[in-house]
């Protein structure tokens, strides 16, 4: 038969609950304790508040701009909850909720957005500080899971990114080397539809974002991103991969966000109403409340309660945050690497005195190290 089948391939869809409440035991039961569901729900409820406060930050003035996480919290909660201790968490944006269950503290990320470099300060932690620019994260994540394999160390790289940033080349080089280098890297796309005003459908012609690491020979698959279930599922699967067998996964988390793009965006600029509405039935947090009353796990005074709590806890971050003794100027070159390039050596050491009119390039290095300490 001069014309065969080389390649054939199917991508799945996981759900365990759904949006109507309904539960699949089979693939759910025993999956997270009920301890667990309910501390994660409680922390849904802190995430969420934190997002609403950090809107109003920036909208009284407070803080700079703000992507709010609203209606994605599932999606990085769920695999940050799959992931062990020393497992590297490489996040852009909207990952506050993952970020805060593996103990970002949470003031590092309104300092972030206030501006404060040193809420990119993370010593101690295996994660790394948000990325902004698009799809650079991703590359970070390979290179970190490269260094693991190479040290002989068993631990992997978790990297999350938007739908858009899946056009990005950073992508594909990222997904690339992590495949065909085996290395043990699981790559979460939270696609909520929208690359801020480009939807999906414009970014890419394919059916599902899943299938784009197929062309570089990973295991792919998608995921109802705000079924905190599936998403435990899905992730400890593809931990459970690369860190057995080195190989990547790529994990299509189909989600959506609540808010507009940033607080500099007007979604309804671009989106219909109703789209919108569909998707608020469809909140990670309501479909949670739901299961745990079903269970009888959860009641009206346990929420108040928790409502409150987190509205204590979060009162206290931005206090934190607000009343932090303001960093010295040359702060924001500190966090970024670990050993400066010597053109950002010379611009940290020059910075005063440029910056009072000299040429950095006629400023004696060595004599003005003291001066900027
Ligand atoms: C390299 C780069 N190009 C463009 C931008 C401007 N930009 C910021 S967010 C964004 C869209 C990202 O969409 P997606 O990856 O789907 O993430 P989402 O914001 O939807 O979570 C763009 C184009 C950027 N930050 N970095
Ligand atoms: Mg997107």
């Amino acid at each position: 038969m001069p014309v065969k089948p080389v390649f054939e391939a199917v991508i799945n869809h996981v759900s365990i609950l759904d949006e109507h409440g309904n539960f699949d035991s089979e693939l759910g039961d025993g999956l997270i304790p009920d301890a667990d569901v309910v501390a994660m729900y409680k922390h849904m409820l802190v995430c969420r508040h934190f997002d609403e406060i950090a809107f109003k930050l920036q909208r009284s003035g407070r803080m700079g701009t703000y992507p709010e996480n609203r209606g994605q919290e599932a999606a990085s909660l769920g695999a940050a909850y799959a992931l062990e201790q020393n497992d590297w968490m490489v996040t852009c944006y909207r990952e506050n909720a993952g970020l805060f269950w593996r103990g970002l503290p949470k003031e590092k990320i309104l300092l972030h957005w206030m501006g404060d470099e040193r809420g990119n300060n993370l010593d101690g932690l295996r994660m790394t500080p948000l990325a902004i620019a698009i799809g650079s994260q991703m590359l970070h994540a390979t290179g970190l899971a490269w260094a693991s394999k190479y040290k002989g160390e068993d631990s992997i790289a978790c990297t999350f990114f938007g739908d858009g940033a899946t056009s990005e080349g950073d992508f594909h080089e990222a997904a690339n080397f992590a495949a065909s280098l085996s290395l043990p890297v699981v790559f979460v796309c939270q696609n909520n539809g929208w690359a801020i005003s480009t939807p999906s459908s414009v970014e890419s012609a394919a059916p599902t974002f899943a299938q784009r690491g197929l062309a570089y020979g990973m295991e792919c698959v998608q995921v109802d991103g705000n079924d905190l279930f599936a998403m435990v599922k899905v992730t400890r699967d593809a931990a459970k991969r690369a860190r057995e067998q080195n190989k990547p996964t790529f994990i299509e988390a189909v989600t959506y966000r609540l808010g507009d793009h940033t607080t500099a965006d007007d979604a309804r600029r671009y989106r219909d109403q109703e789209e919108l509405d569909m998707w608020m039935k469809r909140d990670p947090v309501i479909r949670l409340r739901q299961w745990l009353e079903s269970r009888d796990l959860w009641s009206e005074e346990q929420e108040a309660h928790a409502k409150a709590e987190a509205e204590k806890e979060i009162a206290m971050v931005v206090k934190n945050a607000e009343e932090i003794d303001a960093p010295a100027s040359s702060e924001f070159f500190d966090n970024m690497f670990v050993e400066l390039t010597p053109e950002l050596k010379k611009q940290r050491q020059t910075m005063r005195t440029s910056s009072i009119g000299q040429n950095p390039s006629q400023v004696d290095v060595k004599q003005s190290e003291g001066a900027i300490k």
